[in-house]
């Protein structure tokens, strides 16, 4: 079988601070999404969807949170040659081998790969969100005899220039490539699409970020150590010397990369017919299965409401939000537009008779909470007012953060009742 062949490995991140504050204190793959899942939980489930079951996830540092989470998820039979693990750069930021970027990391972990038995390599990233068969990529990759194959969708002309854009030949090979190209170069870089791409302006192919090397090639390509990124260096050296195919997706696939479209990632899935499908039988996302007991509501209006197990909720309203596991909200509170990514712990019945807790986990009563993300284990007191949008100037302090008009409250902080933002 052609997926016996692939070794996979997922990156899980640079030093970039894109998604701070959620990855102040966790390495970008532990960041929850959805209610009840981590961000790494989709390209690990994509790859067990597509039967690869050999799977590194390559990350800047070490977290206690991702470390539990893989250990506690991935259980393989043990006759079964399958794996999930986490290789974290070991060194301090100052050291030079801290991975420098997305070929370094792949080149500094080249000896755990090296031991393994696989013809492919499939690297992948770790921050987006899709469900793709990586089989039918790799199988287009065989068949066409290609050295590297790059997944494509077509983009707009304002997303063109966050990514690398590339020119196809009529056989999918890629002729030419830039990464992130200026505005002012557009107009050189469209590509001949299908009608429904055309009606929707994406007249530009961009790298989706997504590889299949030959193994021999990778061990090639990284032996020069001045290489750092794919997309800066390794892509646009290669495509002249070593056939390169683009294998062009059209469905579903977002960056969520940074704040704003995470947040826009995680609300859009309280979309009557949400574009990221969580309840497709054969596109599984798998997580931790965590035994919580079931949600309890009492007294709230549902809106475009995701809410996750275990939760108790006596809320007056939740519109358009997604409520993660463990969460608790108080009576009269109002939550709109807002991701809370829940608890990792309840509170026991006796400490919080004991009065030793001022502000329990969750949401108070009587609060107003639109426009926000809740990192995990936070503690929101009663009465209190955030009112989260554009009229908000970026700001930080020792318990939240406001970007772009969202308002991240940070991992674990306490907002004291009658706080208003
Ligand atoms: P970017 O997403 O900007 O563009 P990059 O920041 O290098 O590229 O990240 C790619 C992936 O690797 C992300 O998941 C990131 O978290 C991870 N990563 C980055 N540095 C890492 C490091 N040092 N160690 C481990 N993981 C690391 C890339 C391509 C573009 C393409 C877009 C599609 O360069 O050509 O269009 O992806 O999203
Ligand atoms: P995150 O995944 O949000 O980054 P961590 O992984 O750092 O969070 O911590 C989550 C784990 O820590 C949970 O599994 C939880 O059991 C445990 N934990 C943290 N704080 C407490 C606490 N005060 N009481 C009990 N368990 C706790």
């Amino acid at each position: 079988m052609i997926n016996d062949k692939v070794l996979a490995i997922v990156l899980g991140g640079g030093q970039g601070s894109r998604l701070y504050p959620l990855t102040d204190r966790r390495s970008k793959p532990a960041v929850p999404i959805a209610g009840k899942y981590r961000l790494v939980d989709i390209p690990i489930s994509n790859c067990i969807n597509a039967d690869i079951k050999r799977i590194f996830v390559l990350t800047q540092f070490n977290s206690a949170s991702l470390n539990k989470h893989i250990k506690n998820t991935y259980h393989f039979s043990f006759f079964s040659s399958a794996f999930v693990d986490v290789l974290a750069a070991e060194q301090t930021p100052e050291s030079k081998t801290w991975f420098q970027g997305t070929a370094d990391a792949v080149r500094q972990s080249m000896h755990h790969f090296l031991s393994y038995d696989f013809e492919y390599a499939l690297i992948l990233s770790g921050d987006q969100l899709y469900q793709m068969d990586y089989d039918k990529m790799i199988e287009a990759h065989e068949a066409a005899g290609a050295e590297i194959t790059i997944a494509t969708i077509p983009v707009n002309a304002k997303d063109a220039t966050s990514f690398g854009i590339l020119k196809a030949n009529d056989e999918n090979v890629i002729t030419s490539f830039i990464e992130k190209p200026d505005a002012e170069l557009l107009p050189e870089w469209t590509s001949e699409v299908s009608d429904e791409m055309k009606s929707q302006d994406r007249n530009y192919l961009a790298s989706m970020g997504i590889y299949v090397f030959n193994k021999d090639l990778l061990i090639k390509l990284m032996e020069d150590p001045d290489t750092i990124d794919f997309g800066k260096e390794i892509i646009p050296q290669s495509i002249h010397d070593h056939k390169t195919l683009s294998y062009q997706y059209e469905g579903y696939w977002t960056d969520i990369g940074n704040i704003d479209s995470f947040f826009e990632a995680n609300l859009g899935l309280t979309d009557d017919i949400p574009q990221f499908d969580l309840y497709h039988e054969k596109k599984r996302i798998y997580t931790h299965a965590r035994m919580l007991p079931t949600t309890k509501v009492a007294g709230t209006v549902l809106d475009k409401a995701v809410i996750s197990e275990g939760c108790i909720i006596g809320a007056a309203k939740i519109e358009k939000s997604v409520i993660g596991i463990r969460s608790r909200i108080g009576k009269e509170s109002t939550v709109i537009n807002t991701y809370m990514m829940g608890s990792d712990y309840y509170e026991s019945l006796e400490e919080i008779e004991s009065k030793k807790i001022t502000v329990l986990a969750g949401i108070g009563e009587r609060c107003f909470i639109k426009n926000c993300i809740l990192d995990k284990n936070c503690r929101i007191g009663d009465d209190v007012r955030i009112n989260g949008g554009k009229h908000l100037a970026d700001k930080e302090t020792d318990t939240y953060l406001i970007k772009d008009g969202i308002v991240v409250v940070k991992n674990g902080a306490t907002i004291p009742s009658g706080y208003v933002i």
